[in-house]
Parts: structure tokens; C-alpha cells; sequence
């Protein structure tokens, strides 16, 4: 009796501490800092007619160590929170920079990432009350300029791949709620969908996801993922607990101890990335 005791102690240990490593694994130290002597992407800033605004606008494409206009790229389109614009990422996240680094690591799919502005009105900057409601508003109309103004910019202006396969969508906050609303809300245009840390402007689940069976068949991958000291944690606990009711599967990654900040969405892009396109 006391054998099988200590076994399942053992074996419970063992199935806990596996977890938690899952739960809990890290980029390796200076994942997020320049390394000397590896390529870099290139960074272009472009400028597309918005139809849906009304003006031009301005987005940044990174484009991998390597890039040839001869081959063609899947796009991921990686999207800013409420107090940012395009440069957001840019100025905290250095995506750049995790990128560059996986490529070295041979870690990564060739991919085009775009990171465009997401607050789809005439004066985007992210200045006076971010959470005024035009401003918030703002940010569904990106929908309507993302699918009919930059989309068709970058497939006319880059060699990328068309096909909704070769097509991602992530971003962080604000940016993630776009993300998952956009993304499963367009399945015909989007396979790969991430929300770091996603905030109340997230459909509510049934809304998000109405056909479940289609997303199940649709989704190459589907992350959700949030800092468990994130106030905003209850967005994504509820869009994983409707998921896993209706068996849409979905990787569900708490970051223990994060917070609603860029050093979780920094190592959200260094897991998310090496994910797509596979
Ligand atoms: C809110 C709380 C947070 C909200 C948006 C946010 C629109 C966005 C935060 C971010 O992008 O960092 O109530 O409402």
C-alpha cells in the first residue's frame, strides 16, 4: 500500500512539474536584445490609399533576413493596444529584434509581418483620451480598412502568398481583441489567429465563434494567451473556457505573474511566431 503511495505521489509530481515547465518556459536570456554578427530584417515604411478612411495611411513592413523578391511570403499582420500606433511594437517590443534572432536560430518561417495602425480614423496618432469612443470605434473600423485598403496594398506591393493559409493575425491588447474578432470573424481570409492579452473590446464567445465547427476545421491555430496579474485576464479566460466547451482546440497560455505589459507580449511573439506557417 505504502509502495503504491509513494508511486502515485511520484507520478502526480512528476505530471505537475511537467506542466508547469510547459506553462512556464521562457525565451532564453536575450531573446529580445540584439546579437552581433547575425542578419537583419529589413524595415520599410509604407503608405497606403484608405478607401475606408478617407486619407493615406502609414504602416511598417519587416521583411526576414534573406528576402528575395523572387520567392513569395505568408504575412503576418501584428497589431498595437489602445495607447499605440504603428511604431508601438516597434519602440517597446522589438520585434525586429526576436525575429532577427529566431532566423539565426533557424527557429522561423520566411515571413512578411506588417504592423499597421489600428485606429482607422483620419487623426490616428494616440493622443487626448485614448478611450474616447470615436477612438474606440476607431479600432472595429480597422476591419473594414485591414481587409478592403492594406491587405490589397501589400499583395500588390510585396511577393506574398494569398491563399488564407499563408495569412496571420495577432496583436496585443486592443490589437488582440482586433485580432480575434477579425481573425474568426474571417476565416476565409485568416488561418493563424493570436490575442495576447486581449481587451473588452473581444467579441463575446458565442458571438466570436457562432459556428464552432467551422472554426475547428478552418484554424491552423488559434493562441490565446495573458498575464495571470493582467486585469484583463477575464477576456481571455472566458473566449478558453467557451473554446474548450466546444472543443475548438486552442493553445491557452497563462504567463504566471504577467502583467498587462511588453514583457509578455514580447515572449508571446517569440512563441506565437514560431508557430506559424507549419
Ligand atoms: C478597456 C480596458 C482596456 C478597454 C480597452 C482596454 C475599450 C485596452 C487596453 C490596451 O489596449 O492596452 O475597458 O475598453
Amino acid at each position: 500500500m505504502k509502495k503504491v503511495r509513494v508511486a502515485l505521489f511520484c507520478i502526480i509530481s512528476l505530471a505537475t512539474c511537467f506542466f508547469a515547465t510547459a506553462q512556464t518556459e521562457k525565451p532564453a536570456a536575450g531573446f529580445d536584445q540584439v546579437q552581433a554578427g547575425i542578419p537583419s530584417g529589413r524595415l520599410d515604411t509604407i503608405r497606403y490609399a484608405s478607401k475606408t478612411v478617407g486619407a493615406e495611411r502609414r504602416a511598417l513592413v519587416y521583411t526576414p533576413p534573406g528576402f528575395s523578391s523572387e520567392q513569395m511570403y505568408p504575412v503576418l499582420y501584428l497589431l498595437h493596444g489602445i495607447g499605440g500606433d504603428e511604431f508601438e511594437w516597434l519602440n517597446q517590443g522589438n520585434p525586429h529584434i526576436i525575429l532577427d534572432n529566431l532566423y539565426a536560430e533557424n527557429k522561423l518561417k520566411p515571413m512578411i509581418v506588417v504592423l499597421p495602425n489600428g485606429r482607422a480614423m483620419k487623426d490616428d496618432r494616440p493622443i487626448g483620451n485614448i478611450y474616447d469612443r470615436a477612438r474606440v470605434q476607431a479600432f472595429a473600423d480597422f476591419e473594414k480598412d485591414l481587409l478592403l485598403d492594406l491587405i490589397p496594398y501589400v499583395e500588390q506591393h510585396y511577393p506574398v502568398l494569398k491563399d488564407r493559409s499563408q495569412r496571420a493575425i495577432a496583436g496585443l491588447s486592443m490589437g488582440g481583441g482586433q485580432s480575434l474578432n477579425f481573425g474568426l470573424g474571417n476565416l476565409d481570409r485568416f488561418a493563424w489567429v493570436g490575442g495576447f492579452s486581449s481587451a473588452p473590446n473581444t467579441q463575446v464567445p458565442s458571438v466570436l465563434v457562432p459556428d464552432p465547427d467551422r472554426a475547428k476545421t478552418a484554424l491552423k491555430l488559434l493562441w490565446i494567451s495573458c498575464g495571470d496579474q493582467d486585469g484583463l485576464m477575464g477576456v481571455s479566460e472566458r473566449t478558453h473556457a467557451y473554446l474548450t466547451e466546444h472543443q475548438v482546440p486552442h493553445i491557452f497560455r497563462v504567463i504566471e505573474g504577467g502583467h498587462h505589459d511588453f514583457k509578455v507580449w514580447k515572449e508571446n511573439l517569440y512563441h506565437f511566431s514560431q508557430l506559424l506557417f507549419n
